[in-house]
């Protein structure tokens, strides 16, 4: 069975960009819905019992169709937000080193330009989704629960939830006020720390 992750700070660690009451809903009731309901279709379906995450998302397309969708929103929305907790700090923020900053700077010449472009793309998703930043340096949005485990592209590093759950308590529907705040708390170690050696 899958658990909520434990976040790596207090509920009221982060908030150069998101509430208490924010994370209290998001992580709380949002994230533990998802974790729930992917246990859920588990029950329903025990043949996919003991697998990772990653290993049910990656053979999304093998898992029988009476589970998939299932397995697809729940397994991704449970995935997708562990990956976006863990790359957040309250001591995040600034610009990366390491082999992040050399997948930035030969894919964007400089983190100002990664930035914007990753901005830019944040503030092209129609309706719900994510923005994610993969080891080979491309930027890719995804819609719903989708993600980049599923569709057969390199390590995702970074994710940014664009839901509107992620940032409506604190700023309404201003998602690019959100947007500018997370670049606050983006935990460039834990980001590093991500990338595969190879
Ligand atoms: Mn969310």
């Amino acid at each position: 069975m899958f658990e909520l992750p434990k976040l790596k700070y207090g509920m009221g660690d982060l908030k150069q960009c998101m509430s208490e009451e924010a994370i209290q809903f998001h992580y709380g009731k949002h994230h533990q819905a998802y974790t729930d309901k992917l246990n859920l279709a588990l029950d329903a379906n025990p043949k996919y019992k003991g697998q990772t995450i990653e290993d049910l998302l990656t053979n999304i397309d093998a898992i029988d169709e009476s589970a998939r969708t299932a397995l697809r929103n729940q397994g991704g929305g449970y995935y997708n937000h562990s990956l976006f907790w863990e790359t957040m700090s309250p001591k995040g923020g600034g610009e990366p080193s390491g082999r992040v900053s050399e997948i930035i700077n030969s894919n964007y010449g400089s983190f100002q330009g990664f930035a914007e472009e990753f901005t830019n793309k944040s503030m092209s998703v129609f309706g719900s989704g994510w923005t994610w930043l993969l080891q080979n340096g491309n930027i890719i949005t995804t819609a719903n629960q989708d993600t980049p485990v599923s569709m057969g592209y390199e390590v995702p590093l970074l994710c940014l939830d664009l839901w509107e759950h992620a940032y409506y308590i604190d700023y309404r529907n201003r998602r690019d006020e959100f947007i500018k705040a997370w670049w606050n708390v983006v935990d460039w170690q834990a980001v590093n720390d991500r990338v595969v050696n190879r």
